[in-house]
């Protein structure tokens, strides 16, 4: 039989990396370093990701594919909860490693949730032990990974810290190594397969997100209604959804300032990311029970998986 994944070059490599753990443990920012972009949204605040993004590196012969996933947590009747734990289960069908990424001397019953949620899986999991930068006690560590160590038969345990960069190459090594014979899926220079509209509403997501603190739970979503380039400009329209009046005014904020501080924030990361200069325009819309409602969820493109 053909096997039209099979490659000529015999050492050329291509799979799928998930890159798993429960919430704010630093998944997405342990993807963007590894790539060197910032394609994936962080915070300080658990549950950022709500989507599936792909990061696409190749280096050399070696492509690996990195999905980025909603932390998994608790299940919770709200519906888009439900949504980021499927897309985050979703995302282990099919791979062909996995890195789980804990935080350095945590170890909660989300993360043994997690671990459950890995029993079933054949392929190599690499435990990731991130933000080790923030260790008070170096020794510490040692017994610590010891102990994780017993919690499976982890391919590999690497400390890391994705923040700071420190062993990154170690973990990309370590995923090469088992990835399988395969052709390139992606072209070697192409980083992800989200459309720029998508990265766009994404940026204004973060800086929402980032701005708000504790103050707006997570009942804000973000499409973009125009995404034009004209000459050298990028025009881009995005519409911010809000469930209440009261989120609104908080994103508006006094005399528009946070607004105008959140375009500021989001402007300046599009240019760096599109490489372009940015007109942006910014709305905010109420619109009632979104992010409980699956056919709203739907209609914002997070669609049941
Ligand atoms: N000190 C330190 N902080 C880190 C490190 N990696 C991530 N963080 C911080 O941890 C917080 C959460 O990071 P994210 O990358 O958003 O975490 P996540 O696992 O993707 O979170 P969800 O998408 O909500 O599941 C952010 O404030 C990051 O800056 C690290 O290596 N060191
Ligand atoms: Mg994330």
């Amino acid at each position: 039989m053909n096997d039209i994944t099979r490659p000529e070059n015999p050492d050329s490599r291509c799979g799928f990396v998930a890159i798993v753990g429960r919430p704010n443990v630093g998944k997405s920012t342990l993807l963007n370093h590894i790539l060197g972009q910032k394609l994936s949204i962080t915070s300080r605040k658990p549950q950022t990701t709500r989507h599936q993004v792909l990061g696409i590196k190749t280096v050399d012969s070696v492509q690996a594919i990195y999905v980025d996933t909603p932390g998994m947590h608790e299940e919770e009747p709200r519906a888009i909860n439900r949504y980021m734990n499927k897309a985050a289960t979703s995302a282990l069908i099919d791979v062909d490693v996995v890195v789980f990424v804990v935080d350095q001397l945590a170890w909660t019953t989300a993360d043994e949730m997690v671990l459950e949620k890995l029993s079933r899986l054949t392929c190599p999991v690499i435990l990731a032990v991130n933000k080790v930068d923030k260790l008070e006690k170096r020794e510490s560590l040692l017994p610590h990974l010891d102990m994780l160590s017993k919690k499976r038969e982890f391919t590999e345990i690497i400390p890391l810290s994705a923040l700071k960069e420190t062993n990154l190459e170690p973990l990309e090594e370590a995923v090469g190594r088992y990835l399988p014979e395969s052709i390139h899926f992606y072209p070697d220079d192409q980083i992800t397969d989200r459309s720029e509209r998508f990265l766009a509403s994404e940026i204004v997501r973060e800086k929402i997100t980032r701005q708000l603190g504790a103050e707006l739970p997570y009942s804000v979503a973000v499409e973009v209604e125009e995404f034009k380039r004209e000459g050298k400009t990028l025009h881009i329209s995005a519409l911010i959804l809000v469930e209440r009046e009261g989120q609104k005014k908080i994103i508006i904020g006094d005399k528009g300032e946070r607004m105008r501080r959140i375009g500021q924030e989001a402007r300046t990361d599009m240019e760096r990311l599109f490489d372009s200069k940015i007109m942006l325009r910014l709305w905010v819309k109420v619109k009632r029970g979104w992010a409980d409602n699956d056919r709203a969820l739907k209609s914002l493109g997070m669609n049941d998986l």
